[in-house]
């Protein structure tokens, strides 16, 4: 009887002491277990004269309670001791100061592209788009290419049917507005290009035209020259200057490529930009435009050429290859 009482009281004052629910779980283990302390009293019972044992099981079970509800009150609250630690130790600190998240930069060429839109939109021009994969006809057969011209073979094209290309020249355009717009009109796009090129340091397969037309009474390459010669100065400042030299293209006569220069960009030497010209008579009479009263000009120029020109860069890959070392030099 002694040994109950005493092997009690030790085990309260170890669950007392216990720091944490580990060290409560073994000794619930030694004093509650199968093999347990107390519990290993009732084999002595055998030992007791008949008329002792249940009065002996009773103190041993009623003992067994008490250090039961004992051990459960201690771990309640080691528990919540450790839950508080925990939580300590998973706090987020809101006082300290945050990641400044990343901000991206435009890329040149839509730095480029938007700058373009400003100027043409300040001269009159209507911004439009027509589709990347395009109709053969509106790449060519509305531009006054005849059947197999080998003006075509100028421009490389990747082929998805017979009838669909991806457009090689923002040109493709114009039969798309003469459909459904009539003259005075003034339109230009900017399109994503696509030849199938042997691609080198001016010459990409996937690149970016800006094409510009307008047609109206009396029209003539004065009004071209002065479009592009306000253009020029807007992109690269009111020094620049253009220049015409005789070129060939099936939509235009006559048709010309055209060139810039201006003092402080490569010592003024002449920057070629694209082609331009009259809109040939058979493309607005296709359309039921009276070539009498109406004529047009159209040009065209690479967009990547702009930033090449203005930056003094010599590969236009660099603008695809989404390198931010060189992205990151056109803030
Ligand atoms: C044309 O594409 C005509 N549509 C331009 C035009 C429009 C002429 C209206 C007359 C009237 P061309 O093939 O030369 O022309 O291309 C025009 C410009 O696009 C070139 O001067 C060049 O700046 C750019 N370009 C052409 N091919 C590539 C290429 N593979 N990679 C990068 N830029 C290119």
């Amino acid at each position: 009887m002694g040994d109950l009482a005493t092997i009690e009281a030790e085990a309260v004052q170890a669950v007392d002491l216990a720091s944490d629910t580990a060290a409560l779980r073994e000794l619930e283990i030694k004093y509650l277990g199968k093999n347990g302390l107390v519990t290993g009293l009732m084999k002595g019972i055998g030992a007791l004269p008949p008329e002792e044992r249940p009065a002996f099981g009773a103190k041993v079970n009623e003992a067994k309670a008490r250090l039961q509800t004992h051990i459960d009150d201690k771990a309640t609250t080691l528990k919540s001791a450790e839950r508080l630690v925990q939580f300590r130790e998973e706090a987020v600190d809101i006082t300290l100061p945050g990641r400044p998240p990343r901000i991206g930069q435009e890329h040149i060429l839509n730095q480029t592209v938007r700058k373009i839109k400003r100027v043409l939109g300040s001269l009159g021009f209507v911004y439009a788009e027509g589709p990347e994969l395009e109709q053969f006809k509106y790449n060519f057969d509305e531009l006054n290419y005849p059947p197999d011209h080998p003006a075509m073979d100028a421009q490389d094209t990747f082929y998805v049917t017979d009838d669909l290309i991806l457009r090689t020249q923002g040109t493709a355009l114009q039969g798309r507005i003469y459909e459904t717009v009539k003259p005075p009109l003034r339109y230009f796009t900017v399109a994503r290009t696509f030849r199938n090129e042997a691609v080198d340091r001016t010459h990409g397969h996937t690149f970016h035209q800006v094409d510009c037309f307008m047609v109206d009474e009396g029209i003539s390459m004065a009004h071209l020259k002065g479009t592009l010669g306000a253009f020029a100065s807007a992109m690269f400042g009111d020094e620049a200057k253009v220049r015409f030299r005789p070129d060939f293209f099936p939509f235009v006569e006559p048709g010309v490529d055209y060139a810039v220069s201006t003092p402080k960009l490569f010592g003024g030497r002449w920057v070629e930009l694209g082609g331009a010209g009259m809109i040939h008579p058979n493309i607005l009479e296709r359309h039921g435009i009276d070539t009498e009263r109406f004529t047009g000009f159209a040009f065209g120029l690479g967009v990547e050429r702009i930033p090449m020109m203005a930056h003094g860069v010599d590969d236009l890959r660099h603008f695809m290859d989404n390198d931010l070392r060189f992205l990151e030099q056109f803030p």
